[in-house]
């Protein structure tokens, strides 16, 4: 899979070159590549964005410096990203849709977003016939400085879904066939008492049916309690 990832702090999106996706990309599984959208500014202060029309607070990304950078980069049966807190909302099943994808690419913008025409150019038919997809994505109801730490986060949700990025596949298969709540029951290692707290009984049992009934019922009260 390929990936690139446009911003105007390219540096803000080292932590990609460690750990397992640093790996991934040594292996060769997967390509990251994080652009400077100042690199396509026309002007000797390197502008990247102006007022909004209609007026309002903060400013608004120029839609020429992300038309001059995009467009090189768009070939055909690509993923256009544009994270924004107006996108729809990131979930486990779009992390599996663009795992499958040989092409992402991420644009972060700052201040009070993007402007939409670049959004509007990117969706019309001569793309469309390119399989070139336009996703407007948000990871979240909170506010950002950026979109740099929301694409981080999906490139982590999406990388690890490759095969052969993650150590162990096994980890994978359990959490597909146990599906939504899969990591949501309370887990305990060794000692089995620490502080005086001791390890829960059918855990110690063998008895796997029991087990698994135990811990459906736990992530489900967990789930109820976090509503
Ligand atoms: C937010 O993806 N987001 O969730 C996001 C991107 C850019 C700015 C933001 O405030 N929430």
């Amino acid at each position: 899979m390929k990936i690139d990832v446009i911003s105007i702090f390219p540096e803000y999106l080292s932590p990609l070159n460690l750990s397992l996706l640093g790996k991934a990309q040594s292996s060769g599984l997967v390509e990251i590549n994080v652009h400077d959208l100042r690199k396509q500014t026309a002007d000797n202060h390197n502008t990247v964005d102006d007022t909004p029309y209609g007026g309002g607070a903060g400013m608004v990304m120029l839609p020429e410096v992300w038309g001059k950078t995009l467009d090189p980069m768009l070939e055909e049966n690509s993923d256009l990203i544009i994270l924004t807190p107006a996108g729809k909302k990131f979930t486990q099943k779009m992390a599996e849709s663009f795992a499958k994808s040989s092409h992402l690419l991420f644009a972060c913008g700052r201040y009070e977003g993007i402007d939409d025409r670049v959004r509007q150019h990117y969706c019309q038919p001569e793309y469309q016939v390119k399989n070139i997809r336009v996703h407007e994505v948000s990871i979240g109801d909170y506010v950002l400085g950026g979109g740099e730490v929301a694409a981080m986060v999906i490139i982590e949700a999406v990388t690890r879904l490759i095969p052969g990025v993650l150590g162990n596949p096994l980890s994978l298969a359990e959490e597909s066939h146990n599906d939504e709540g899969y990591l949501e029951y309370p887990n305990f290692t060794k000692p089995q008492e620490w502080r005086g707290i001791a390890v829960p009984e059918i855990l110690l049992s063998g008895n796997h049916a029991e087990i698994a009934k135990w811990r459906k019922a736990q992530a489900e009260k967990r789930a109820k309690e976090n509503l």
